[in-house]
């Protein structure tokens, strides 16, 4: 009777589990995941349809510009002095153009109401490093007063999104906004900080999912092992590997008994890979077929079933973060060689 050569191994040794890694770098050296853009001064007065911007000012070490490309505003807030009355404010952001001869006005924040004491207000507003952030109220533009040598650049009326105009410089006054801007490494439009719960991937905002591996029937053909793995999300997974053996050999005369401890590579070492990766979800689990090469399949038809070969094979899962977690199997190949008819 002919053996069957399909069967389920029942016995996988699962030697590593799982081992997960990104290549997401993180911040540049120096870059700092949360910064302020603005000088944070205390308004001291307003003026009628102003949009100031928080300029830089020659000497200061410190610069009011936006420092993180890429970048979100994630909060802005604009400090108010005593005995102002309360105004509608709106931040907006400007990018210089024309050698810095004039501004362009590449996004805004909603309409807020600032008086004494106003708690900071949340945005998400997308931003590169070299922006400046700016102030227009509807009425009238909160102002930092007697600045003595600082100038800012100063256009007289509101502007709208997109629109380019040429300031003028003012002397002795700067913007009392201040806003807040996160690190944003995989450009989402999410701060790292506080917005986003995988700052490693746009595919997610919420927390990164790892990578599981669930591995399940292990069933080797005459031509090829099946793998059944299921998955935690979506991801692409592929399988490779070896079989190694040696050839046996008679000890010779004067062979030290050590001799034989040969490794199980020395002879032969076979790959293993299934054809193409495959992109499989978490409801939906595959089964990854990883060919026999014709040499292993014509050891095995000469080994006896209960020897054969073992095959070291890794189950590697790719997520979108990207994360790559590995599972490593050892299966076992049993001989494939006909018993032999007592004479
Ligand atoms: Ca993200």
């Amino acid at each position: 009777m002919r053996k069957r050569l399909g069967f389920s191994i029942t016995t996988v040794l699962v030697v590593l589990v799982l081992g997960a890694q990104s290549s997401w770098a993180g911040p540049f050296p120096g870059e700092a995941i949360s910064d302020e853009a603005g000088w944070g001064c205390t308004a001291d007065g307003s003026r009628v349809g102003w949009t100031l911007l928080a300029s830089p000012q020659a000497g200061w070490p410190y610069s009011p510009l936006v420092k993180q490309s890429r970048g979100v505003i994630t909060n802005w807030n604009v400090r108010v002095g005593p005995g102002l009355a309360p105004l509608a404010q709106q931040l907006g952001v400007f990018r210089a153009v024309n050698g810095g001869a004039e501004y362009t006005k590449v996004a805004e924040g909603a309409v807020e109401t600032f008086s004494e004491g106003t708690e900071a207000f949340a945005t998400r507003i997308p931003v590169q490093a070299g922006d400046f952030v700016g102030l227009h109220g509807p009425l009238e533009t909160f102002v930092c007063g007697g600045q003595e040598g600082a100038t800012s650049a100063m256009f007289e009326g509101g502007i709208a999104l997109g629109e380019t105009k040429a300031f003028k410089s003012e002397s002795e006054v700067r913007s009392p906004v201040s806003a807040v801007v996160q690190l944003d490494a995989d450009g989402d439009g999410n701060g790292d900080a506080s917005q986003d719960g995988c700052p490693e991937s746009a595919h997610f905002q919420t927390a990164c999912p790892f990578v599981a591996l669930d591995i399940g029937d292990v069933t080797v053909k005459r031509r090829a092992i099946l793998i059944a793995v299921g998955v935690n999300t979506t991801m692409s997974v592929e399988a490779a590997g070896e079989v190694c053996w040696w050839w046996p050999r008679r000890p010779k005369a004067g062979d030290a008994k050590s001799s034989t401890k040969r490794s199980r590579c020395q002879q032969a070492r076979v790959g293993l890979r299934t054809p193409s990766a495959q992109t499989i979800g978490a409801k939906a689990p595959a089964t990854l077929r990883v060919p026999l090469p014709l040499t292993v399949q014509r050891r095995l038809e000469r080994l006896a079933p209960r020897g054969g070969l073992w095959a070291r094979i890794d189950v590697r899962g790719t997520n979108l973060v990207p994360y790559t977690g590995t599972h490593e199997l050892m299966v076992k190949l049993p001989g494939r060689a006909q018993p032999q008819k007592p004479r």
